[in-house]
């Protein structure tokens, strides 16, 4: 994100000939069926870190995939294919360009412990099947605006973050709830550079959470999720900056801290702790009046909190005068 490259809609499209397509649905299918990515090496020629073939198995169930979509959260656009999706990514873990996909098939996600502390009544680690198992799946689907101007529409599976404070039992005590991605740099390359500092931290204050909208995601496009959407667990909060829905969460703390995120540890004028979606708040490098949509090449305007107003505005009452919208 500190140095923007935008890739034209044009360049996008021809990355898109036949081959590459056929390879995605082939990869697609082989870890549907628990093959994972050991298997489509052998058809591909995607080397990565050598392990036992039984990490590569996703740490999820396939057989709770597709779950029934709620129709609550409808979209006024087209869904983003899940080819064009797949590989246009931002996942820092394993580099900083768009096409990181094929870098993030070393991320192992089985077993993918989480653990859930802090101000909670009694800590305590869940396995994510367990987990996943728990809380009923429902698909929705959702708009996400990345802070860089680029925009897309996905449907994600998952459970509301409400459902997971429910299950973590906090302490009234907590204020924030804060996220963190795992850290292990012979898994995630992008964690030997010394510019950032690791691990990826996010965070929202326990009203946020108790939103509907803020939503943990398990899975896309009716499967579990691709190594490179954040497997096996990530956030989706729709009205915030995409930066703020961290991917791949090993760690839920609950804390009367506001969190220090990675973005803002890395350039607080630029990147804030609210991030809520402005058209009239510029970035201090770009207008974020429009935005490009990813798989048309489109550009449109942006909406306050993306088009979730209705929903979330109402959080942010007394709060004018912190910077709501960076
Ligand atoms: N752990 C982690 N989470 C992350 C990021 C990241 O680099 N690392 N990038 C963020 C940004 S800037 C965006 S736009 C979205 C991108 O999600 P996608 O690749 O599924 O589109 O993930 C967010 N979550
Ligand atoms: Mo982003």
């Amino acid at each position: 994100m500190a140095a923007i490259h935008r890739k034209p809609a044009w360049a996008i499209a021809e990355t898109l000939a036949t081959p590459e397509t056929a390879f995605l649905n082939r990869r697609a299918i082989l870890q549907a069926w628990g093959l994972g990515v050991l298997a489509t090496a052998a058809l591909t020629g995607l080397p990565k870190v050598a392990r036992a073939e039984g990490d590569r198995k996703p740490a999820g169930s396939p057989a709770l995939y597709p779950a029934k979509r709620n129709d609550a959260y409808k979209l006024d656009r087209s869904l983003t294919p899940e080819e064009i999706n797949a590989k246009y990514n931002n996942f820092y873990e394993f580099g900083s360009d768009k096409g990181i996909y094929a870098e993030a098939q070393s991320l192992i996600t089985n077993p993918w412990a989480i653990d859930v502390d802090g101000m909670v009544e009694k800590p305590f680690t869940i396995e994510f099947a367990d987990l996943e198992a728990k809380i009923p799946l429902e698909e929705r689907l959702y708009r996400h605006r990345c802070v860089e101007a680029w925009s897309m529409t996905i449907p994600w599976t998952g459970f509301s973050l409400s459902k997971l404070v429910e299950l973590a039992k906090p302490l009234g005590s907590a204020k924030y709830i804060r996220f963190e991605t795992f850290n292990d740099p012979s898994m995630a390359s992008g964690q030997n550079g010394f510019l950032y500092t690791w691990p990826y931290v996010e965070g929202v204050t326990m009203a946020e959470a108790a939103s509907d909208l803020a939503f943990m995601v398990t899975g896309a496009y009716g499967k579990p999720l691709l190594n490179q959407f954040g497997a096996p667990i990530r956030l989706a909060l729709p009205w915030k900056y995409g930066f703020k829905s961290v991917k791949s969460i090993r760690r839920i703390t609950f804390t009367d801290k506001r969190p220090v995120s990675f973005w803002e540890e890395l350039a607080s004028n630029e990147y804030g702790f609210w991030a809520n979606v402005n058209p009239e708040v510029a970035h201090p490098r770009w207008s974020q009046a429009q935005e490009r949509v990813l798989h048309t090449g489109e550009t449109v305007p942006t909406l306050l909190f993306n088009g979730y107003g209705d929903q979330v505005a109402s959080l942010y009452k007394g709060l004018e005068n912190e910077t709501l919208y960076r």
